[in-house]
């Protein structure tokens, strides 16, 4: 994976609140390609492996049991500097502090159920879309 890519997850309370359209066309319009994209839903252990990083945070369980309880939309997102433009589409982790016109502005209920996650780094948009896809369902 090039470094003008990055990850999202559409989470399990933006797809059940029936925002995947409206979160896709904040996507597009903001002038990201989608190169791989699935609807799906991660198990258990696909959770508690992508959120490996926080597994002795105190919020780790609620955050595999939100994850794990409906379908996801994943995707590969193509722009110039996707990662950092990404981070500034979706805004801050906890919506509250998210600006105006974010994707967690709108979407997001709180800092656990935050509608949509994006790849923090160019080396973790590569393990976080290598976990969700093989090589041949990337274009
Ligand atoms: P981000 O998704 O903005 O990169 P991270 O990587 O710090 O945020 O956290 C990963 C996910 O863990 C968040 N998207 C959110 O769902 C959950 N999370 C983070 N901090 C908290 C918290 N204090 N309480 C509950 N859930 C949290």
């Amino acid at each position: 994976m090039t470094t003008n890519r990055t990850f999202t997850m559409l989470k399990p309370d933006a797809v059940e609140n029936g925002h995947i359209g409206g979160i896709l066309d904040k996507i597009n319009s903001a002038g990201f390609k989608i190169v791989a994209m699935k609807y799906t839903q991660m198990s258990k252990r696909d959770a508690e492996a992508f959120y490996a990083v926080h597994s002795e945070r105190p919020f780790f369980g609620d955050l595999v049991q939100f994850m794990t309880r409906g379908p996801i939309v994943a995707a590969i997102l193509e722009k110039d500097n996707a990662v950092d433009d990404f981070r500034a589409l979706i805004g801050a982790t906890n919506p509250e502090e998210a600006a105006e016109g974010t994707i967690r502005k709108l979407y997001a209920k709180d800092i656990g159920e935050n509608a949509v996650h994006g790849s923090d780094s160019d080396e973790n948009a590569a393990i976080e879309g290598a976990f969700h896809f093989s090589g041949r369902e990337v274009y």
